[in-house]
């Protein structure tokens, strides 16, 4: 069967009560032994045993209670092998096999692999089955005893060590879990050693293995990890449960890390940093996401997810409870306004197209495809709406509840709507349509006052509309939280904030007695994730941005002025002036926090511009947005260019660096000053700046600064003689120079670099940083002539047959190909349908093709 549908769901007939699994490491030959304890479900079931197991996994031997069974019961076909329900007793009975695997020989990085010289595991969501045969569904859950036996210095797995010999150690983890939480890990590895004293006063190991070399560069990523157990104790109570904790970096790694019991495999660029290789930026992403994956030790492992479909209930929690985490370290607003720009980059983008589907879809082909920033991204933003429609107590409640009811299951999003239900006495049934439905719901409000003697009365009606989407044309109305405040004329707030709970298609909310017409700030922090329309003039837009005492809503007043600036420029019209003044006075304000300031300077990108022309109806024309907004950044930078100029220097950081929020905000207020002035300054500052900055933050923006200017080449050359060997590094020079490049170079650019022995294409890092490079580059990568989706097809047909989760994931950069014009969108089908024609292409991709093309 191709398709899963979530309808289809069966409990796995057998209860698995121990696995022990017993390795014998060899780069080409890897021994795995393991020994299963089943029992049928229902006595007298009567049902086949089936388990999972790739088809390059060689069945060395299998017996059933000791006994070889008739090789008549034993059937393995596509990626199963099935022992006939004749040959099973109706009693408890426990499987052994043994078989042989190539870790060298695995590409894919799913599964057991090698990485530099050292084994490493990447089970989720379906890596397992290409470890040994085995029930691979997080349903299955059961201890896991693991032997391993390797010449490497470093041998670890999940849970706790409980033996060690020379070539060997045995781990025992006695919290059931899934086999997509299962890892491995042998190599010639380094710790950074720390420890946590918990709650209840138990003590900790803290672990963060590296390679030799790299023990200088992993400090931050302990600091984070004790700020992350610290922080999930205080705020939902949770403490960690084994008695050590660790962490390894690996260089090959598909994802950004995984939460493995115990055992976390990070992709190296979220551990490692010091102030000369990392940004700013690179610091809070790794705070956050060893933040993630810690927190996925009572979000996911403790309470699991009963089948991919629900893959949200875990994410999606996870990554809010992320995202609280660095709003407590940092600054919440600040953390809101990028969350939000994240959403709408990635999540918006892929509900608007051909590949949206709902948090929690209903079927799937390749469940690889689905580690969405739907799932992800939206999932946590349905989880913020909950919680602000039922108040903080409330959700404090609701989860404490959640994990009394459900610790030690797998469960579902049923259950855990059923515990807001049962906390809060609310009836969550349209609630659930933000699980159940795709696409992002728009938004119109209308204002209508009318005066009495009795004062004043504001009326709002607001409207929602979710557009079709693959799959569902309809869809009922839901519930939406608007938060909403008034400003009277003066600028004083005259209504703090509001919940208005919409529940209607369309509803209308009053508000009397005011005494003079307000200002509407409506959908403060962004309460719900939807596209808000309103008749708005940019007198108005600048007044909110002047005056609204929520962060978020000043920033979106901004923004808004820059989009409709922008959209206006690309179409060829006037705009700009009133962002341009209320931009001047915004940045004036020494008394705003810099990081605000610089969030506000930097203008949207080409892509989201793109978006709200599409969203209004207008194709897009990639070359009149990239002109636009090269118009509109000059022209702020020739009228404010004292102060600019000002900013620049009076935002420099003396001392030695921090990556702490405080310096981090005044050096992106610093770079966004200098990227404005680089417009105008013929690159002098930048080349200056990459010259003696002494932190990659400002060097990496210098460098950015003199690509743009065609004067990069010194540069590069200078962090290549200096980082040649340093892989993060590199990474971030092999992305930049297609990223940046102007659009007519880019394409060229990017050839020239995969061209290089160092453009190390099977490093997931390395291919992401030039081939997603590219893609980044708006006006390139929809080049008229189809060169920039020629390049980047061809990149995703040469790496499908090595790593196929890779090549699909790339894929979604074409994503967006339907809102463009007829000449673009004939050469991009003509790309992606060139991918589909390939023989054997790998199911990932070819689902995520024939979605777009379909
Ligand atoms: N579970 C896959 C990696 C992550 O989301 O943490
Ligand atoms: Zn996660």
């Amino acid at each position: 069967q191709i398709v899963q549908y979530l309808a289809d769901y069966r409990p796995y007939p057998f209860i698995l009560s121990e696995t022990r699994l017993d390795f014998t490491l060899v780069p080409d030959a890897t021994r795995v032994k393991a020994i299963l304890s089943f029992a049928p479900r229902d006595s007298g079931q009567s049902q086949d045993l089936v388990l999972d197991g790739g088809e390059e996994v060689k069945l060395i031997s299998l017996t059933i209670d000791g006994h070889e069974p008739d090789p008549a019961h034993v059937t393995r076909q596509d990626e199963t092998l099935t022992i006939a329900a004749t040959a099973l007793p109706d009693a408890p009975f426990t499987v052994e096999t043994e078989v042989e695997i190539n870790p060298m020989a695995n590409t894919t990085f799913e599964g057991l692999y090698m990485s530099g010289g050292m084994f490493c595991t990447q089970c989720e969501a379906q890596g397992f089955r290409h470890i040994t045969f085995y029930p691979d569904r997080p349903d299955v859950m059961t201890t896991f005893r693991v032997g391993i036996h390797s010449d490497q210095n470093v041998l670890l797995s999940n849970g706790n060590l409980i033996g060690q010999k020379e070539c060997g150690t045995e781990w025992y983890d006695p919290w059931p879990k899934p086999s997509y939480l299962f890892a491995l890990v042998a190599g010639n590895l380094v710790a950074i050693s720390d420890s946590f004293t918990t709650l209840s006063g138990r003590k900790v190991d803290l672990n963060v293995w590296v390679r030799p070399g790299d023990e200088d560069r992993a400090d931050f990523a302990m600091e984070s990890l004790i700020r992350s157990m610290k922080w999930d104790e205080e705020a939902y109570g949770r403490e960690y449960d084994l008695e050590v904790f660790n962490i390894v970096a690996v260089d090959d790694f598909n994802m950004g890390a995984m939460e493995n019991k115990g055992l976390n495999i990070f992709n190296s660029k979220l551990v490692l940093a010091s102030p000369e290789t990392a940004t700013d930026g690179d610091y809070e992403r790794i705070e956050g996401v060893i933040g993630h994956e810690y927190f996925h030790n009572w979000t996911g492992n403790r309470i699991t997810c009963r089948d991919w479909f629900q893959l949200c209930l875990k994410e999606g929690l996870t990554v809010f409870r992320d995202q609280q985490f660095t709003s407590d370290m940092r600054s919440a607003p600040v953390k809101r306004i990028m969350d939000v720009q994240t959403l709408r980059a990635r999540q918006f983008r892929e509900d608007a197209g051909p590949l949206a589907h709902p948090p929690r879809p209903d079927h799937y082909e390749e469940i690889n495809n689905f580690y969405t920033a739907t799932v992800y991204e939206k999932g946590a933003e349905v989880i913020g709406m909950l919680k602000r429609l039922i108040g903080d107590d409330s959700y404090r409640q609701a989860l404490d509840l959640y994990f009394d009811r459900h610790d030690g299951d797998a469960a579902t999003i049923e259950d855990w709507l059923n515990v807001f239900q049962d906390a809060t006495g609310r009836d969550l049934t349209q609630f659930k349509h933000w699980y159940t439905d795709a696409g992002t719901p728009h938004l119109n409000m209308v204002e209508e006052w009318s005066e009495t003697t009795a004062g004043g009365t504001l009326t709002l009606t607001f409207t929602q509309n979710t557009p079709p989407t693959p799959g569902q044309p309809d869809k009922p109305a839901r519930v939406i939280p608007i938060a909403v405040g008034l400003i009277g004329p003066n600028g004083d707030e005259v209504l703090p904030t509001q919940i208005l709970e919409m529940t209607q298609a369309s509803q209308g909310f009053s508000f009397e007695g005011l005494g003079a017409r307000p200002v509407v700030s409506a959908l403060r922090d962004f309460s719900a994730p939807v596209i808000l329309t309103r008749n708005i003039d940019d007198d108005t837009r600048a007044f909110l941005l002047a005056n609204d005492p929520n962060p978020f809503a000043r920033w979106e007043a901004g923004r808004e002025l820059a989009i409709a600036a922008l959209v206006a420029l690309s179409q060829g019209q006037p705009g700009g002036d009133s962002y341009v003044k209320a931009i001047g006075q915004l940045i004036a304000d020494d008394d705003a926090d810099p990081a605000f300031r610089a969030l506000c300077l930097n203008l949207p990108g080409d892509e989201e511009i793109a978006t709200r022309l599409s969203t209004l109806g207008i194709e897009p024309d990639p070359d009149a947005i990239y002109q636009a907004r090269q118009d509109l950044a000059r022209r702020i930078a020739e009228t404010h260019q004292d102060l600019l100029a000002r900013i620049y220097d009076s935002m420099q950081v003396s001392g030695a660096y921090s990556p702490d929020a405080e310096p981090s905000a005044k050096r992106a207020l610093r770079i966004a000053a200098l990227s404005l002035l680089n417009r105008i300054d013929g690159g002098e500052r930048a080349e200056i700046l990459f010259g003696t900055a002494t932190n990659m933050t400002e060097r990496m923006a210098a460098l950015t600064c003199l690509i743009r200017r065609g004067r990069g080449q010194t540069a590069l050359q200078i962090l290549l003689e200096q980082f040649g060997d340093n892989r993060l590094v590199m990474d971030k020079w092999f992305s930049v120079q297609p990223m940046a490049a102007p659009p007519e170079s880019a394409v060229a650019t990017a050839r020239e670099l995969a061209q290089r022995s160092d453009f190390d294409w099977k490093n997931p890092n390395r291919y992401r940083a030039l081939i997603g490079g590219l893609s980044a580059n708006h006006a390139a990568f929809h080049a008229r002539d189809g060169s920039g989706y020629n390049f980047v097809a061809e990149w995703i047909m040469k790496m499908d047959p090595v790593n196929p989760q890779i090549a699909a994931r790339m894929s979604s950069v074409f994503e967006t190909w339907p809102r463009y014009d007829t000449v673009r969108r004939a050469k991009a089908l003509v790309a992606l349908e060139q991918i589909a024609a390939v023989a054997g292409l790998s199911r990932n991709t070819r689902e995520m093709v024939s979605r777009m093309i379909a």
